[in-house]
């Protein structure tokens, strides 16, 4: 194999102990804009994160992924750095834009060639493709029409997803339509900190149930064209606790809740809107067509659930997490492992869910490089700890499927920059050297020790 990952003596946390099952899936992932670069290659249309980050003050660096980790020009190196680490799957997302430039009508070859190249590189290292369609990148010429404002939006989404499973065939091994539908909303239109840098509640609502209503939709003609991939979204999810046992506390933390998860789930998995999110949306509350919220509920594969930190909330100040005594990342979040367990069981006891993924989880702690190595255990042991946090929820009966490292590479941490170093492998952005830090030595090691529990060859041996 061209890549190695020399063995050296890397630090052990406390080992999470339990032998998943058979089946459960262990990846990492990354996204189309965090590390591709070629922003501008080989017909590429530009997408609202190539405009936003243009524009002054949006970024914390003044950076933007023009080059980011350079990975489709270094894609058979990256490939072999992901076989290398022994894991089943990569999750990845495909550049709406690079594909199909202006968001609707013609596919640019070139950028399929990518993404054919990349799922055949995977599928040839018996590593499993697991496909993201939109991970924020919308193409600019959607958003020049009011992007996921516009209705229209629902149906060139459904069009975008259709020509991807006709071009890639049935080697993916799942397809996820939406990450983070709360980011693209809040952030994006209602906080205006992410691209396309709105500033509206009513438009972050109307956002939202198109982003819903195309996933429902994607998944019914994927499946009418004989998509046979395993279908499901992405929700970044958290627990949210009130900073205090007042019920003021507690009723701000049950409005934030029905903001970040159950606007989210209910519609998913019930078919309705929270009613007491509608009531306090008021007029800014989403137009909904008859129809659309039985198209939401279509039955999904795979719930795909983001886990960082949990929210703390009080009714009327931020929350000072530096009070809370917990170790912070880089990001400022609270490592905070056993949420993690608290929100699976929750959405397992209050929602009818298929099997879930982990489909990130990580941390960002700033690392040094030195003589060919990176000792980074504050990373080594925030992941070790959230894995014995799925492992309580397994064992309790939760029917998780698999779990993701959040990410295979330091890259372009949105409004963040560079600063933040999320990957399990350092990347030099001067040279774009990769050097796997020991959290990657652990992941690997962990994942062997797992097989060999089982008497199983790793995915790639098997020629999975
Ligand atoms: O980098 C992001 C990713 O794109 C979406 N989920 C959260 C990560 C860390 O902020």
């Amino acid at each position: 194999m061209p890549f190695s990952l020399p063995i050296h003596n890397v630090y052990q946390p406390v080992d999470p102990g339990q032998h998943f099952p058979p089946g459960f899936v262990w990846g990492v992932a990354t996204s189309a804009y965090q590390i591709e670069g070629a922003a501008v290659a080989d017909g590429k249309g530009e997408s609202i994160w190539d405009r936003f980050c243009r524009q002054p003050g949006t970024i914390a660096d003044g950076s933007n992924g023009d080059v980011a980790c350079d990975h489709l020009h270094r894609l058979e190196e990256d490939l072999d750095l992901i076989a290398a680490l022994e894991v089943d799957a990569y999750r990845f997302s495909v550049s709406w834009p690079r594909v199909q430039p202006l968001g609707q009508g013609a596919w640019n070859e070139a950028g399929l060639r990518c993404y054919q190249r990349l799922v055949d590189g995977l599928v040839a290292r018996g590593v499993r493709p697991y496909l993201t369609l939109n991970h924020w990148d919308l193409p600019q010429a959607l958003q020049d029409q009011d992007g996921w404002a516009n209705r229209a939006t629902v149906q060139h989404f459904v069009d975008y997803a259709l020509g991807m499973h006709r071009h890639l065939g049935q080697r993916v091994a799942a397809i996820t339509t939406h990450n983070e539908p709360w980011v693209i909303a809040k952030l994006g239109h209602e906080d205006g900190s992410f691209a396309p840098g709105l500033r509206s509640r009513a438009v972050a609502m109307q956002v939202a149930h198109h982003l819903l209503l195309s996933h429902g939709l994607a998944m019914q003609a994927l499946r009418a064209d004989g998509c046979t991939a395993p279908l499901g979204i992405v929700l970044n999810l958290s627990p949210v606790q009130p900073a205090t046992d007042s019920t003021a506390d507690a009723a701000r933390a049950r409005l934030e809740d029905g903001l970040l998860l159950r606007w989210y789930m209910d519609p998913l998995l019930r078919g309705a809107y929270p009613q007491d999110v509608l009531d306090h949306l008021g007029a800014d509350a989403p137009q909904v067509q008859p129809g659309d919220m039985a198209a939401i509920a279509t039955p999904m594969d795979f719930l795909g659930v983001n886990y960082y930190t949990r929210a703390v909330v009080s009714a009327d100040a931020p929350f000072d997490v530096t009070r809370s005594g917990l170790p912070l990342t880089d990001m400022g979040w609270e490592v905070y492992p056993e949420g993690l367990t608290e929100l699976l069981l929750r959405v397992h006891r209050d929602y009818p869910v298929p099997p879930i993924f982990v489909t990130e989880n990580g941390g960002a702690f700033a690392d040094s490089l030195a003589a060919g190595q990176v000792h980074d255990r504050d990373r080594t042991d925030y992941i070790a700890s959230h894995i014995a946090a799925v492992g309580a929820a397994l064992r309790q009966g939760v029917p998780m499927a698999g779990y993701m490292v959040w990410s295979l590479l330091d890259n372009f941490e949105w409004a963040s920059g560079y600063a933040k170093r999320f990957g399990i492998v350092h990347v030099d952005y001067a040279t774009q050297r990769r050097t796997a830090k020991d959290s990657a030595h652990w992941y690997r090691r962990f994942l062997q020790r797992q097989r060999s529990a089982r008497g199983q060859q790793p995915a790639a041996a098997q020629g999975a």
